[in-house]
């Protein structure tokens, strides 16, 4: 080691001893957490019916951790980048010391924020909270400050090639329970649409081999969606909340358009209406229409929406923990959003693995202000791999009450589903263009 290396269990110069004598006399006593020093961790990449890299993170008490590390159609990046560049530097380390890691990983790399990175952060800060609440032996929302709902509400995803079949769909979701459905349609006159699923209550964006291609007119999508909630609503009535995902394909201008042709159909969300690389394309969009506005599932961080939530620009912020650097650096961004209105609704789509949606759950069960989770059901092969403790009920998740995440990894049965190619597709205009998707 050299000489100016910290070795991983040092204490920081500035750290009080636990026995140490405060300024004025009085002996302090400090409780010590009990330390739970990383011996090893391993990860591992399965698919059962679709691609998940899991990091599991082992220490000497004999306890393990999950977290989740898949990034949709880059994940072997994040396998590299983890057992390069990660693990190596976890071992002997202190996981009961969750903040200080999570900076040590953040700042520590020099090259901060970008997907890959953030992903793999987000992995390790997983796997530490399911740890310290396996250590306490509590579930991680008790950690967090207690539950501040009896639920969680779930949004689920109704698709169809035509309006009928969607309006079928989402009836088939209400029947379920679901109080909340977002609603996508095929578009007449483009042969295939991103977003509309190719089975019933169930739906996988990725496709295995590379990537497909879309066409893509933006036209005749503004012309269609308002017809589509039009029906949802004249059929179901006020009461279901309906969202919509634009899949940031507007400018601004035509956003604003939709926004406001919509308000009648009164959505929960417009989401991701433009790219939102540029957080200034929100003050248009706010500046003429009432529909409510979401975005944020592509985030890595509290820059990304620094903008967007200190102007109340939207009123939803979708980034997931697993985007987003994990529990500890997502509640700072929960705790910024609460200060301007804006409520949380959490990405919850496939390839999020079920350690993702177990942390979404203990998050939003806590966090004040929680507005919505989405919920895309995995397959049952996945289940199975990924045993866990949430469920749903009548429109509601709920994480349970088992210690830590509450979500394991059966190693056997996911060493029978090996890794396969798969990639998001791609999208061009008619005559050609590579266009956002
Ligand atoms: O990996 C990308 C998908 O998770 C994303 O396209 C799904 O937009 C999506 C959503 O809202 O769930
Ligand atoms: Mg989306």
């Amino acid at each position: 080691m050299p000489s100016n290396a910290t070795p991983p269990d040092s204490t920081p110069p500035d750290d009080t001893p636990p026995d140490a004598t405060s300024a004025s006399g009085a002996s302090t006593s400090v409780p010590s957490t009990e330390r739970l020093t990383i011996t090893g961790a391993e990860v591992f990449v399965t698919c059962p019916g679709r691609n998940f890299v899991t990091l599991r993170i082992e220490t000497d008490e004999g306890l393990y951790g999950l977290g989740d590390a898949t990034l949709n159609g880059r994940e072997k990046a994040v396998v590299s980048y983890l057992d390069e560049h990660v693990i190596p530097c976890l071992v002997g380390r202190d996981a009961s010391r969750i903040e200080d890691l999570w900076y040590f990983l953040y700042r520590g790399a020099y090259w901060r924020r970008g997907p890959v990175t953030m992903t793999a952060v987000a992995a390790v800060d997983m796997a530490l909270w399911d740890l310290k609440g396996k250590a306490l032996g509590v579930p991680v929302y008790q950690l967090l400050g207690g539950a501040s709902r009896t639920g969680v509400m779930a949004y689920g995803h109704a698709s169809g090639e035509t309006v009928d079949e969607v309006v079928d769909e989402v009836g088939r979701y209400l029947d379920r329970g679901y109080r909340a459905v977002r609603a996508q349609s095929g578009v007449p006159g483009l042969p295939s649409t991103y977003g509309v699923g190719r089975g019933k209550l169930f739906y996988e964006p990725a496709e295995q081999g590379l990537p497909s291609e879309h066409v893509w007119s933006t036209s005749k999508y503004l012309d269609h969606v308002p017809t589509l909630f039009r029906r949802l609503r004249d059929t179901y009535g006020s009461d279901v909340h309906l969202l919509h995902d634009a899949h940031h394909r507007l400018t601004p201008i035509q956003a604003a358009r939709l926004g406001q042709e919509l308000e009648p159909h009164r959505l929960f969300w417009l989401e991701d209406a433009v790219p939102a690389e540029n957080q200034e394309s929100f003050r248009i969009i706010r500046q003429h229409t009432t529909t409510p506005l979401a975005v944020g599932e592509v985030f890595n961080t509290i820059y990304d929406a620094q903008t967007l939530v200190t102007e109340q620009l939207i009123d939803y912020l979708r980034t997931s923990l697993l985007r987003g650097g994990g529990i500890t650096h997502m509640r700072k961004v929960a705790a910024l959003a609460e200060l301007y209105n804006v409520k949380t609704g959490f990405h919850g789509a496939t390839d999020l693995s079920p350690i993702t949606m177990a942390a979404a759950l203990h998050f939003d069960l806590w966090v004040p202000n929680f507005g919505i989770q989405e919920y895309m059901r995995h397959t049952e092969a996945t289940k199975e791999v990924f045993p866990h403790a949430y469920s749903f009920d009548d429109g509601y998740l709920h994480p349970g009450d088992a210690p830590g995440l509450g979500v394991d990894y059966d190693v056997e049965k996911a060493a029978s589903y090996p890794y396969e190619r798969a990639y998001l597709p791609v999208n061009r205009l008619e005559d050609g263009t590579l266009f956002h998707w």
